[in-house]
């Protein structure tokens, strides 16, 4: 069994953590650039300004602002047919409000898009990967503000008009999903999509209630103003997934585990099905909160179904009934499932998980489905002679490939693209190292600043090479 000719192989980057240049050519400051490095076991910390002449990971990330040219040719030689990247924001609008676009800014993503068509590589373009103008948060209080919906509707009117015709597949939010007020989220997750420490908001599920329904929304209208401004625009949104196995068969473990799941879907439930779903607001009503706008909203709604679901997968969770237990390696709570081994950044590994997420979301909403992120963090040590030999990661992808395979050709899911997170080494989201590493392509930068930024293909590289040129024969 092959996968189609036409199947979308490729990579995901995000331009925080890939472009570094970070106070280059007008670009404002970004929510990441006042995110220091962290660890596994020491966060990010959230700062508010930064230090003078101090100089974080992310600033210079990998130069890829400078060397996207010699990476794209590394992406072509391994047969990729698609690259997902993001625009980052403040590069457009510095200050969030600026009176006209950063021209600069507008030129790299124009020249970057033209080198992936170039090499027939379908760019793949997300509007808002954690890189809100910090001027918006301090100005507009982020997402707080229904005014920061149309500053966001602002910047996808640029880029979409300099970019049409060129680009045809659109995601408008990376993993908007990590925000709710129902469950717990970390200062990290607010951080990173709002600008906004958790442990320092008033009124936190209220606010959080707002903002959630405010992206949801900015998401919506961003859609319709897509479709409108091309129609064969293809819009989707991008969810970071984390399927929900109870602990036991005991039936109330079951309904928690359901429900941890189902947590997950509201804002798709509105992006699919056209309307802000009830049993949302429902629970917000539970909650003491009531949202402003409701009904002078809703046509906006029924306006910007999405045309696709963009998925990142990396690991399950397992519900309890019991109290949440902070287990080490339980990344999203809940407890350690013994029947699966996890990543040194104590990640589940569970490729079967991949199969049963695709199998859910495809059978609850039947649109087609792009797998966005996928991969493996993990300290990779070049061995003497200079050479990456990152089995583990192949194993992992094979595994995980060969769920997808199944889901595809005995379960019938519609997915049209995998994109395998990181394809080049680049800084972590969650932690802002460079020693967690998910490339094909080494790059030879260090947290202490040391190395050159030179270019390694590892074993995987061809590895996923070999695989795209079979079509996935031997998975
Ligand atoms: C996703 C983000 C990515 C990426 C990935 C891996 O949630 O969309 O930006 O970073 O997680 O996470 P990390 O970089 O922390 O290993």
């Amino acid at each position: 069994m092959k996968f189609s000719q036409d199947f979308l192989w490729g990579g995901s980057i995000a331009a925080h953590q890939t472009e570094g240049a970070f106070d280059q050519d007008g670009k404002g400051l970004g929510i990441m650039d006042l995110l220091t490095s962290g660890s596994y076991l020491r966060p990010r910390e959230i700062t508010k300004e930064i230090e003078s002449g101090k100089r974080y990971p992310s600033h210079e990330g990998i130069d890829f602002y400078h060397r996207y040219k010699e990476d794209i040719r590394l992406f072509a030689d391994m047969g990729f047919k698609a690259l997902r990247i993001s625009i980052d924001w403040s590069r457009i609008f510095p200050n969030g409000d600026d009176v006209q676009p950063n021209q600069q800014g507008i030129q790299f993503y124009s020249d970057l898009v033209d080198e992936l068509l170039k090499y027939g590589i379908e760019p793949i373009v997300t509007l808002y990967h954690f890189e809100m103008p910090m001027a918006i948060v301090e100005k507009y209080d982020t997402w707080k503000n229904r005014a920061t919906i149309d500053l966001y509707l602002r910047f996808c009117q640029v880029m979409g008009e300099a970019l049409k015709g060129r680009v045809k597949y659109w995601i408008t939010f990376n993993e908007m999903n990590h925000i709710d007020p129902k469950t717990e989220v970390s200062d990290i997750f607010t951080y990173i999509l709002a600008g906004l420490k958790n442990s320092e908001i008033e009124e936190p599920q209220k606010t959080l209630a707002v903002i959630s329904y405010n992206m949801t929304l900015a998401s919506v209208k961003a859609v319709k103003l897509l479709h409108d401004l091309d129609p064969k625009n293809e819009v989707g949104c991008v969810f970071g997934l984390t399927p929900s196995y109870p602990k036991t068969c005991q039936p109330e473990n079951m309904l928690k585990s359901f429900q941890d799941t189902l947590q997950e879907f509201y804002q798709i439930d509105a992006m699919v099905g056209g309307r802000f779903p009830k049993y949302k607001l429902f629970e917000y009503q539970k909650m003491g909160i009531t949202l402003d706008y409701l009904d002078e909203n809703q046509p906006a709604f029924a306006e910007g179904k999405i045309d696709f679901i963009g998925l990142n997968y990396y690991m399950s969770a397992v519900s309890t009934i019991k109290e949440r237990s902070d287990q080490e390696g339980a990344f999203f709570g809940g407890e350690l499932n013994p029947y699966l081994e996890k990543s040194e950044w104590g990640w589940s590994i569970d490729s079967v998980g991949l199969r049963y997420l695709l199998n859910f979301v495809y059978h609850k909403y039947h649109l087609p489905i792009m797998i966005c992120e996928n991969g493996l963090g993990a300290e990779d040590i070049p061995s003497k002679d200079g050479t990456i030999n990152d089995d583990y990661r192949i194993d992992y992808l094979q595994k995980h490939l060969s769920e997808l395979k199944k889901a595809i050709f005995e379960d019938g899911v519609e997915c049209f693209g995998y994109l395998m997170w990181g394809p080049i080494d680049l800084i972590s989201a969650t932690t802002g190292e460079m020693k967690k590493r998910y490339g094909f392509i080494y790059v030879n930068k260090h947290d202490d600043g040391s190395g050159d930024l030179s270019r390694v293909p590892k074993k995987s590289y061809y590895w996923y090479r070999d695989m795209i040129s079979t079509q996935g024969v031997n998975l």
